[in-house]
């Protein structure tokens, strides 16, 4: 074998077994670099006699090209592995189960209050609100409680220090005040009944036990037009209840005392027993629309009656999911809560 032949085989034989870039360059400077073995037997091709040295030179040529292929080759497999190497390494598994999110919920006193407004917004009864610290006017007075009439004490209300104005506050104890200001701005602005409207949100008495807490919500309804009549009031109430529980009740209306309705009746409906048997079930309070109330709301009683009513939310949503205990709403133990997302 020719020097440049024994060259060739032992350069092609250690780029095939370089393992890395750095070998590999170093295998091309020591081939065909300056210095390098191929470059030199390149140089030497003038010592040659003349007619050696057109197929010498055409040999090495050879060899120089077939080594600089050789090395190409083996740099874009060296590559091509480092590559792949790297990939695997930082490869994602896309088979592991995510972190689990944590699922919010709406409370079970909200998603009972919003269905009750539904069912009231589909009678067309438009939903207001008001402000939970209110003065003696809205909530009282102007509901027909007298000053120290003994009405008041039916409500354990929490008194806040007086304004700057002097004027009384307190946490309301009913949503009523409400229904007091949606008709004064009716008449404010210059119109007249009909209306139909419900007040929502929270109300504050200073009870507490296993029925009564001292934050509970309310929604409170009010119809006022020239011919309401307590007829009315037990068919929107029926058509109520029925649209709530997804079922006809028996209903019963017990005359009841409430300062700003006359006539005013609670309203009972036949509950089911697990044994079997019914149980009469308070869940309501109504009445028609004391002439005082109307009148302190810039309504003529005298051509416009009107009935209202109202109820707890969350003795609703207590019926409603079977819940025994009034305290377990607030208690935010998620546990709880979580049954109703
Ligand atoms: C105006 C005129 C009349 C609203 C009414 C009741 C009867 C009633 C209770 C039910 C359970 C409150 O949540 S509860 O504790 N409510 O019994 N509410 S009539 O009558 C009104 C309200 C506003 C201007």
């Amino acid at each position: 074998m020719s020097e440049i032949e024994s060259l060739s085989a032992r350069a092609l034989a250690d780029i095939a077994a370089a393992n890395d870039p750095e070998a590999l360059e170093a295998l091309r400077v020591g081939l065909l670099g300056k210095q390098g073995s191929i470059t030199g037997q390149l140089k030497r091709l003038g010592a040659l006699p003349a007619e050696e040295r057109k197929a010498a030179g055409e040999a090495i040529n050879r060899v120089r090209d077939a080594v600089g292929q050789a090395l190409a080759e083996r740099r874009s497999l060296l590559e091509a592995a480092a590559l792949d190497a790297r990939l695997a390494g930082e490869a994602i598994d896309t088979t592991l189960p995510g972190r689990q999110a944590h699922r919010g919920g709406i409370h079970p006193v909200s998603r009972t209050l919003e269905r009750i407004a539904e069912i009231f917004g589909r009678l067309g009864y438009e939903l207001a609100d008001g402000p939970e610290i209110e003065d003696d006017w809205h909530n009282f007075e102007a509901l027909n409680f007298p000053p120290h009439h003994p009405a008041r004490a039916m409500h354990d209300t929490f008194y806040l220090p007086p304004d700057a104005a002097g004027v009384a506050r307190l946490l309301r104890t009913h949503t009523s005040g409400v229904q007091v200001r949606y008709m004064a701005d009716l008449v404010a602005a210059g119109r007249t009944p009909p209306l139909r409207m419900i007040a929502a949100g929270k109300v504050y008495r200073s009870d507490s036990d296993q029925t009564h807490s001292p934050m509970f919500h309310q929604v409170e309804g009010l119809l006022v037009d020239e011919h309401a009549t307590f007829a009315d009031l037990k068919g929107t109430l029926a058509e109520f209840v029925r649209a709530f529980f997804g079922r006809d009740f028996q209903m019963r209306f017990r005359p009841s005392y409430f300062p700003f309705v006359e006539p005013g009746a609670e309203v009972d409906i036949a509950w089911q027993q697990p044994d079997g048997g019914t149980r009469w079930l308070e869940v309501l309070g109504c009445g028609m629309v004391h002439p005082n109330v109307l009148r302190n709301c810039g309504i003529d009683p005298e051509r416009y009656t009107g009935f209202a009513f109202g109820l707890g939310v969350e003795r609703f949503a207590m019926l409603r999911y079977g819940v025994n205990d009034l305290r377990a709403f607030f208690e935010n133990d998620v546990r709880f809560l979580r049954q109703f997302a």
